[in-house]
């Protein structure tokens, strides 16, 4: 993978991609983000109030690539507010802590409450965190095993990640956003293939709109 921070003048851009991040309070959804954005990680990082974005921009396969990154708090009291930001979620992490099984059991809530409210699923993806304590706690071989049931139940991938280490985490990141990327493509050639769009200018068309949405 090549990155950089700012983008690359002449390379094609798509627009922004929408990844949230969902799960029980303590599972690690801000130290993934943090790690990944800064490469750093906290003991005592403090819990999320709300929900809180940030961007990172790199390139893949010669296409400059912006991900929106939404940080949300996994505490009941804010689980009313947490749907607000589901609006054009391109990519929904539920992220549980693989040494509770009951931050899985919980992400049934997010999942059930991401269908009610967009009707239709976007990519998800179960993450495991804290990867660095599996040989530490005797019963996370099983929940593990349990998060990979759970997420081929409601048509996620699975990884595993620790934010401590940060084994997992620009990798997960990295192939979020290829899979995205190539659907994308997918999409632009049954636009270019189909009959009302089997033209090269319409072709063309989408490719600006994109460029201009995501370059500002
Ligand atoms: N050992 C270990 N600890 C982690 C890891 N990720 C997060 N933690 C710790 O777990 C605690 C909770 O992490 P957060 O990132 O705040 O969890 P969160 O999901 O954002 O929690 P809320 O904001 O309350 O929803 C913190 O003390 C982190 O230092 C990890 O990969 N390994
Ligand atoms: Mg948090």
């Amino acid at each position: 993978m090549s990155s950089s921070s700012d983008f690359v003048e002449g390379i094609s851009c798509l627009s922004p991609i929408k990844v949230v991040l969902l799960g029980s309070a303590g599972s690690g959804k801000t130290s993934i983000i943090t790690r990944y954005i800064d490469n750093t990680f906290n003991l005592k990082q403090i819990s999320t109030i709300g929900a809180t974005f940030q961007k990172k921009k790199f390139v893949i396969d010669q296409q400059q690539v912006s991900l929106r990154i939404w940080d949300t708090s996994g505490q009941e009291r804010f689980r009313s507010i947490v749907p607000l930001y589901y609006r054009l979620t391109r990519v929904a992490v539920l992220v549980f802590d693989i040494t509770k099984q009951n931050s899985l059991d919980e992400l049934s809530f997010w999942a059930d409450q991401l269908q009610n409210q967009l009707g239709q699923l976007p990519l998800l993806v179960v993450v495991g965190n804290k990867s660095d304590l599996k040989n530490l706690h005797k019963d996370c071989e099983k929940i593990i095993e349990n998060g990979k049931q759970f997420a081929e139940s409601i048509g996620a991938t699975f990884s595993l990640s620790s934010a401590l280490s940060g084994e997992g985490i620009n990798d997960f990141f990295y192939n979020v956003a290829k899979t995205i990327l190539d659907e994308k493509l997918a999409e632009s050639e049954d636009d270019f293939n189909s009959e009302d769009n089997g033209n090269i200018e319409n072709m063309i068309i989408i490719k600006t709109k994109e460029k201009s949405a995501c370059c500002k």
